[in-house]
């Protein structure tokens, strides 16, 4: 009777098995990977939010190549190790394609491992021109560049602010060391750099930097960087009776800025982003989709939709998984989404990304002025 049992037992964990193996290969995995956790979280759960939109369509359609979509989350914590450690996962989970990383320095190092695997990867956000400098085919982004956005700010700040003195300040990342150093390097001859240095990422007392600064009476602090140090150096620049504007790029433009500063202390704050999506007459259906399910939309909620629709339609052209054949298709295909119409060139930039700098008004951000 034991032995009986003992057969029935395993006879029902191999059908259990076979069983779970069946399903997961009637899914394709598609990876998400970014910040879940951390102090960017809120960049990661973003992206998610913004891919699973693009998932329920099309599982709602039927799928791709006759299977549902699935989403594999990778949360890199912000963290270049993390980040690669993540990609590992992710590739040996048979994921087909990655939506992410969101930080430069976690989207560079991962993209070594997606690369040696044949797997491309579409970052909705990260903005360092060396990520699409690698010489890697499968590597994409749906984001601008920070030398298309450093290089706006600056024209912005020499021909509409007319500004002769600022100071610049960087978080020492990639990207916003990167940012602030493109920001400076495009500021011409007439303005004269009379700060510039760098604030340690997860501080919280900035006075002692912008003691400093104050001395020196800038015109304008341009910081590149995120917006937790973004909002904490706004509200302790004015707790410090600084009444100089602030501009940063678009790792500050999220809600969470204002939140940290202060609305009104981050009045009159300059970013510089892409155009408002909610002008966008294509982009409408996913924005009151996405609000109904996750409320206001971030910042890049809507370019991880973007991304996992992207993949998915190259997907369904190639008619398989096979990760050479999804990248061949990326970088013929045109596609017409939420965001209007995006091509790839031959590194993986869009040909098409418009910067626009925004200002922080009444608590909320509104776009200001087009160069
Ligand atoms: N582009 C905003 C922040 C993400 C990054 O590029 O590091």
């Amino acid at each position: 009777m034991k032995r009986i049992l003992f057969f029935l037992i395993i006879s029902i964990a191999v059908l259990a098995y076979l069983s779970a193996c069946k399903k997961s290969e009637d899914v394709i995995k598609i990876g998400v990977a970014g910040p879940m956790t951390g102090p960017e979280a809120k960049m990661g759960i973003d992206f998610r939010s913004g891919v699973a939109v693009a998932v329920d369509e099309w599982n709602a359609r039927g799928g791709v190549l006759g299977k549902k979509v699935g989403i594999v989350t990778g949360d890199d914590v912000s963290d270049p190790k993390q980040a690669v450690s993540v990609a590992r996962k992710l590739v040996n989970s048979g994921v087909a394609a990655v939506v992410g990383h969101f930080d430069s320095n976690c989207s560079i190092p991962a993209s070594d491992i997606y690369d040696a695997a044949a797997i491309p990867m579409i970052t909705p956000a990260t903005t360092n021109p060396r990520l699409t400098s690698q010489g890697y085919k499968g590597v994409f982004r749906v984001c601008g560049t920070d030398d298309q956005q450093g290089r706006i700010a600056a024209e912005f700040a020499v021909k509409s602010l007319k500004l002769k003195k600022v100071a610049v300040l960087h978080n020492k990342t990639t990207y916003g060391q990167g940012l602030a150093d493109e920001f400076k390097n495009n500021l011409g001859n007439s303005v004269q750099v009379v700060y510039y240095g760098a604030i340690t990422q997860g501080e919280k007392d900035f006075k002692p930097v912008l003691t400093a600064i104050r001395e020196l009476s800038p015109e304008l602090i341009y910081f590149g960087g995120i917006y937790n140090e973004a909002g904490l150096l706004v509200k302790q620049a004015r707790e410090l009776s600084m009444k100089q504007p602030f501009m940063s790029g678009d790792g500050t433009i999220d809600p969470k800025f204002i939140e940290i500063a202060g609305a009104e202390a981050a009045e009159g704050t300059y970013l510089t982003f892409q155009p408002d999506p909610n002008n966008i007459p294509s982009a409408k259906e996913f924005i009151s989709k996405y609000r109904s399910k996750y409320g206001e939309l971030g910042s890049y909620s809507i370019y991880a939709y973007e991304a996992m629709n992207i993949l998915l339609s190259a997907i369904k052209a190639a008619g398989t998984t096979n990760g050479k054949a999804i990248i061949e298709k990326l970088h013929s295909m045109e596609f017409s989404g939420a965001l209007g119409s995006i091509k790839f060139m031959d590194k993986g930039d869009v040909q098409v990304s418009p910067f626009v700098v925004w200002i922080t008004k009444d608590g909320r951000f509104v776009e200001y002025w087009k160069p």
